[in-house]
């Protein structure tokens, strides 16, 4: 049989879930960080307040003094540029998700990849920039209530304004980081929580992207070299009419926890917070670089850190493993999956059997259980 039409056969059975690009968006909708409006920076909010207050028009009555049309327009003015800045403020820390309320998946990730003390104390301090805000507003509006002199009171406006602006100046590092940590969150894939998931896992270069590109709507990147993923990828497939979810996750090294890199942490993270099942790949091959020895390591250790999923092991690329290496690797890990991930040697049968082990109904209730806590959380900080 050709690679072609072996590919023909595997590809009717296991349907790839059609990713249209409606589709698509409605599942980069599931990241939470995806929905956040643009943020703007400092200088921006400044830009725009600065905009929106000198744009206001004043049609007071030409019987009025000059003075009292002068301080009317400045009092304006400076309570426009006000609000115009707390809008934006606001917007940075009411539109980013609540930390605390993320799926665990995503809570990890925010710390692996932003760090959570920094960011909640970045959304703190542009917070904190309000009051202060308030209080230079009202003590101006007092002053431009009280003065006599139409060009003291322009003076006194643009005091005010400068004064606010050098208040957004100095957490403008802060507005920067957030916006830093929404461009990196936003990238991450959406997680459906209620589809049947299975991550696969193992060295680099052993064939991850391969399977899960041969098999699902995701694309990774594939190469002959390894760390080619450096993130997790989601895609989907229909087995047996029933949605699955596959991640594909960037390579992990067999070295102790506090040793791994922001990259192969991401892995770990979806080992353990979206995994229903885990394929966990080993390429007896050695092709991809590292011996069997060390890949039976980082098995044993996976096996032992996530001792509730159930496992699946696959031996990938035994088309190019001499026959007397393969051997080898029977004694040292009978009743193992082989597979071929380039043409789809023996991949149905192992998704079949792995999507059969996931417990649909403990899943279930695993995620109204997350649902209602999430409703619990809402209740004991709705006044906050
Ligand atoms: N001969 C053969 N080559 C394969 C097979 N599966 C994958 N490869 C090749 O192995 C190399 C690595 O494949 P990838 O899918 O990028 O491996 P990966 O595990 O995702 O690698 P990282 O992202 O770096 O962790 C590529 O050159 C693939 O074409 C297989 O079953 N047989
Ligand atoms: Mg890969």
């Amino acid at each position: 049989m050709s690679i072609a039409s072996l590919f023909q056969a595997l590809t009717t059975v296991l349907e790839r879930t059609h990713i249209n690009s409606e589709s698509d968006q409605e599942m980069r909708k599931l990241n939470p960080f995806r929905n956040i409006p643009t943020i703007m920076t400092a200088e921006d909010i400044i830009e725009y307040a600065h905009s929106r207050s000198v744009k206001i028009s004043m049609k007071s009555s030409l019987r009025l003094a000059r003075v009292e049309r002068t301080r009317i327009r400045e009092i304006t003015r400076l309570q426009e540029f006000t609000k115009s800045v707390k809008i934006k403020l606001k917007a940075v820390v009411d539109d980013f998700p609540t930390i605390d309320k993320l799926h665990p998946f995503y809570h990890e990730l925010t710390e692996i990849l932003v760090g959570i003390d920094k960011l909640k104390q970045s959304l703190g301090a542009v917070h904190n920039c309000i009051p202060p805000i308030d209080e230079i507003t009202n003590k101006h509006l007092e002053a431009l209530r009280l003065a006599q002199d139409h060009r003291q009171m322009k003076k006194t406006r643009r005091a005010a304004k400068g004064r606010i602006s050098s208040i957004l100046r100095a957490t403008a590092k802060n507005v920067d980081f957030v916006i830093d940590a929404k461009r990196k969150m936003s990238n991450l894939p959406g997680i459906a929580p209620n589809s049947p998931t299975i991550v696969c896992a193992g060295f680099p270069n052993v064939g991850k992207s391969t399977l899960v590109r041969a098999v699902s709507s995701a694309e990774p990147e594939i190469a002959y070299y390894p760390f080619t993923t450096k993130s997790v990828i989601v895609g989907h497939l229909k087995i047996d009419e029933q949605n699955v979810q596959i991640v594909d996750t960037p390579g992990i090294l067999d070295r102790p926890m506090s040793k791994r890199n922001e990259i192969e942490r991401q892995a770990i993270a979806a080992l353990k917070y979206l995994a229903h099942v885990i394929i966990f790949l080993i390429d007896p091959s050695e092709a991809c670089g590292w011996t069997l020895g060390d890949q039976i390591n980082l098995y044993n250790e996976v096996r032992r850190t996530f001792v509730m999923n159930p496992l699946f092991v696959a031996f990938n690329k035994i088309d190019i493993t001499p026959a007397n290496q393969l051997e080898a690797a029977r004694k040292l890990m009978p009743d193992v999956y082989e597979i071929v991930a380039t043409d789809g040697t023996g991949v149905e049968e192992m998704l079949r059997d792995a999507i059969e082990e996931v417990d649909l109904t403990s899943m279930e209730e695993s995620v109204r259980e997350f649902v209602s806590g999430l409703s619990r959380r809402e209740s004991f900080t709705s006044d906050d």
